[in-house]
């Protein structure tokens, strides 16, 4: 029979498991939404923004957040030799992104309090080679809970912007599409789907802000949202 006293113990042992990550002092901010939502110019007028509040700042994105992630980055945006990549060698490779991702950038910089802004995260494989590709999401938890070891954003910001409208902003700012934007419109539409449904899934870690207001506009709800959540 296991006494009260090992009980106690055993749950005060899960609850410092549980909460190893929250004595971390920095934070972590991640962006999500499909191609063309604004990501890009919002993290970089957000960094400007916490920096003259007087907090270390760093800038990061999944895939290619590290030296090996930029390899694994221009494998998967560029493919190989115009093979096809398999589904699942493809969600492989976006989780060995994100476990050296963690590894490298993302424990260390949060240990040390920076406030970490990242473009894309977790969200992004569940809502791309689950809802996109149609894998397993349990399958997809399990090996982000394998990669990150259960790390959590402080709170992601979904830019949420029409798929087309972003697709015509994405290939009017860089002129061709990469191997993931060339998939089909449905695609698209089902990976838009996935962040929806994980936005009403997640309501106190994901915030949804309407991407197809002005770029200052856009800036000033994700400022107050940061505000409030984090208490900047
Ligand atoms: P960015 O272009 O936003 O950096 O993202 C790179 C691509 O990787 C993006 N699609 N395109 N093109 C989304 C895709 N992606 C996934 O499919 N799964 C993931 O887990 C991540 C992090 C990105």
């Amino acid at each position: 029979m296991v006494s009260n006293f090992t009980k106690k113990a055993l749950a005060s042992a899960f609850f410092v498991y549980k909460n190893k990550f929250k004595s971390m002092s920095g934070k972590l901010i991640v962006f999500e939404g499909v191609e063309g939502c604004g990501k890009t110019s919002q993290i970089e007028l957000c960094g400007h923004w916490l920096a003259n509040l007087g907090l270390a700042v760093v800038v990061t994105r999944e895939p290619g957040g590290t030296d090996l992630g930029l390899h694994l980055r221009r494998l998967l945006l560029d493919g190989v030799e115009n093979k096809p990549i398999a589904e699942v060698t493809e969600l492989l490779l976006y989780a060995a992104d994100r476990a050296q991702h963690l590894a490298e950038e993302l424990k260390p910089n949060l240990a040390v309090g920076k406030y970490i802004l990242c473009d894309r995260y977790t969200d992004s494989t569940v809502a791309y080679q689950g809802y996109g590709r149609g894998l397993s999401i349990s399958l997809i938890n399990q090996l982000n809970y394998i990669a990150t070891g259960g790390l959590e954003s402080d709170v992601t910001i979904w830019l949420d912007v029409d798929v087309e409208v972003g697709l015509v902003r994405k290939k009017g700012d860089v002129g061709k599409l990469d191997r993931i934007e060339q998939e089909a419109i449905a695609f698209h539409r089902r990976v838009q789907q996935g962040y929806a449904e994980l936005a009403a899934s997640y309501p106190d870690r994901i915030v949804r802000v309407d991407g197809s207001l002005s770029q200052e506009a856009v800036q000033q709800v994700i400022q107050q949202v940061l505000r409030v959540k984090l208490m900047i």
